[in-house]
């Protein structure tokens, strides 16, 4: 397959921020240079390092008293798979909404697109939403795909590579809620952002403002950024998107149990957990927990964790807006709203921002 052998991934130690050091794995291909290599302080294994980070935080998630755990460790190559099995499902209606409307307002959307301006999206997945703006645009040169699972943007690439000959790609995987840098591909560039699906949801209030506001300073002031956000609605139809009736949302959330498994060498039983997923009026999000079925004990990383029957996994939270709750947020993190388009029911938004002037 093209991805194992065209594409391979580098840890990059970067020490350019000052004081703070940090690990960015870059998968590469075109934008990675040999120059590049003055930035490099280490090299190691990047599988190696995510583990390590991985086990830090299956840690002390599970030993916090409200235990927890990042939804962005649902990704791996069958959790990625999973979540576009969501899409496909009658309840998971976000994607589909989203889509429809894309491609209504893709022309649109590519006028506002300046030429050669690079597209960078922010967890890119199968990058199926993306190929609505590279056919209404195609001015743009450029196309900076971000994801954390190196599976699903190799799969992804190969596949844009061979379908948009023109395009320069140059993926990077990368944790996009930390620190990375764009490549070099987009030097010099007008920066078109894209963060649709609702991923800006996973985010608590804070989180949301501090990544919009670090994707403010990564594009510069020539940018706009496509944000999609699910808007909020009917709790009965919110719950059912997050339950649905073929129980694949549950099989996604449990992979995270299986992923502990067989990564961190633990030995949960994905049936001693139910999956569950509830509305909260108060934080206007839905949350998903796995809930333990029994007392029971479970080792991973190292570490033995115990769980009383009915206690709760917190695996995700999602939150929904309204068009004034999402333009307050981007407000705060620097951004004005210059344009928002909402799809048919079920509801979704997507917001063109600028950065705000001053
Ligand atoms: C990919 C983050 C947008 O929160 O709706 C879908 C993930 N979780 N079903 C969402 C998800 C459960 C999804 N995002």
């Amino acid at each position: 397959m093209i991805c194992g052998m065209a594409i391979r991934t580098y840890t990059l130690l970067l020490t350019d921020r000052g004081m703070d050091v940090h690990s960015e794995i870059a998968m590469n291909p075109i934008a990675f240079k040999p120059h590049d290599s003055a930035s490099i302080v280490d090299a190691v294994d990047p599988e190696a390092a995510a583990t390590r980070d991985f086990a830090a935080d299956v840690i002390s998630g599970l030993s916090a008293r409200h235990k927890r755990l990042a939804p962005k460790y649902f990704y791996d190559a069958t959790g990625s798979h999973l979540f576009e099995q969501i899409c496909r499902t009658d309840e998971y209606y976000v994607t589909r909404s989203e889509t429809i409307l894309l491609r209504n307002i893709a022309a649109e959307v590519a006028a506002g697109i300046p030429n050669g301006a690079a597209l960078v999206e922010f967890g890119s997945g199968e990058s199926a939403k993306t190929r609505l703006l590279l056919d209404a645009a195609p001015q743009l040169s450029t196309y900076v795909p971000i994801d954390i699972s190196a599976d699903a943007l190799c799969e992804a690439s190969g596949r844009l590579a061979r379908d948009y000959p023109q395009l320069r790609l140059a993926p990077v995987v990368a944790d996009f809620t930390g620190h990375f840098r764009l490549p070099r591909a987009a030097d010099g560039r007008p920066r078109v952002g894209f963060f649709p699906g609702s991923t800006v949801g996973n985010f608590d209030r804070d989180g949301a403002v501090r990544f919009l506001r670090s994707v403010r300073q990564v594009l510069g002031i020539h940018a706009t950024l496509l944000v999609g956000v699910d808007l909020v609605k009917d709790p009965a139809t919110l719950v059912a998107a997050y339950d649905d009736s073929l129980g694949v949302t549950a099989r996604f959330n449990k992979n995270l149990l299986t992923r502990i498994n067989r990564e961190l060498d633990g030995d949960f039983e994905p049936l001693a957990f139910d999956h569950l997923a509830l509305w909260n009026a108060a934080h206007n999000r839905i949350e998903m927990y796995l809930v333990s079925r029994k007392d029971q004990i479970v080792n991973a990383a190292g570490n033995t964790f115990a769980f009383r029957r009915g206690e709760r996994l917190h695996t995700e939270n999602s939150h929904k807006f309204t068009v004034e709750t999402f333009a307050r947020l981007a407000a705060e993190a620097g951004w004005s709203a210059n344009k928002t388009w909402i799809s048919d029911a079920p509801r979704v938004a997507l917001f063109r921002l600028e950065p705000c002037p001053g």
